[in-house]
């Protein structure tokens, strides 16, 4: 009978649809651990930054950079990108403070991933930082939010794994999805001509 296979071919698109497991916010890079780590109070100032994500790093498009409370860029090296992991190097040594490590990378599908985090420098044998900037220093931590840090988790799992950069995973399965979308749309047609020509 022709409704039903029309309905079961249906059953199987939209099962197919359910079993793709793409998600591509579950894709994206993220920060898996930093040193200094986020909110840290060293005793000693920090000569390196350094960044281990999610996904390897593209060297073109990974940014690292280290701010002091007047948002002012601390002088550091280029980052060097060794697999997941980035590493800025600071020039001069820093005085006591808190700072803002900012951050700019790609993910596998492409999608720029960027956040933020602070530590402070209270070395007891340094002097104290004459800059009175209170107010200014939250703001720029709150504009910078993480916007890839959601799903950091398990769907990506094996991907992460593997190390290897291949995009065409993701792009597979956003390809896959669109196709099956397609066919459902015209199965759902198919099926309601077929009965619409039917009641007439
Ligand atoms: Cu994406």
């Amino acid at each position: 009978m022709r409704t039903r296979s029309v309905t079961a071919l249906l059953a199987a698109v939209l099962t197919a649809l359910l079993l793709v497991p793409a998600t591509p916010a579950a894709a994206h890079n993220s920060l898996q651990e930093a040193t200094p780590a986020r909110d840290a109070r060293l005793t000693a100032a920090p000569t390196q930054v350094t960044l281990r994500f999610l996904q390897r790093l593209n060297p073109s498009y990974t940014t690292i950079t280290v701010s002091d409370a007047d948002q002012r860029k601390v002088p550091t090296s280029a980052p060097a990108v060794d697999g997941a992991t980035g590493t800025v190097t600071i020039d001069g040594p820093l005085g006591n403070g808190t700072y803002t490590v900012g951050y700019r990378v790609v993910s596998r599908d492409g999608h720029p991933v960027q956040g933020s985090y602070r530590f402070t420098v209270a070395d007891p044998a340094a002097p104290a930082p004459s800059a009175p900037a209170s107010p200014s220093a939250p703001a720029s931590a709150a504009a910078a939010v993480s916007t890839g840090a959601d799903a950091a988790g398990e769907p990506d799992a094996s991907g992460a794994r593997s190390g290897d950069d291949s995009p065409p995973v993701a792009l597979l399965a956003g390809g896959t999805v669109a196709g099956l979308l397609v066919v459902a749309g015209v199965v759902l047609f198919v099926a309601r001509r077929r009965r619409a020509r039917r009641t007439t």
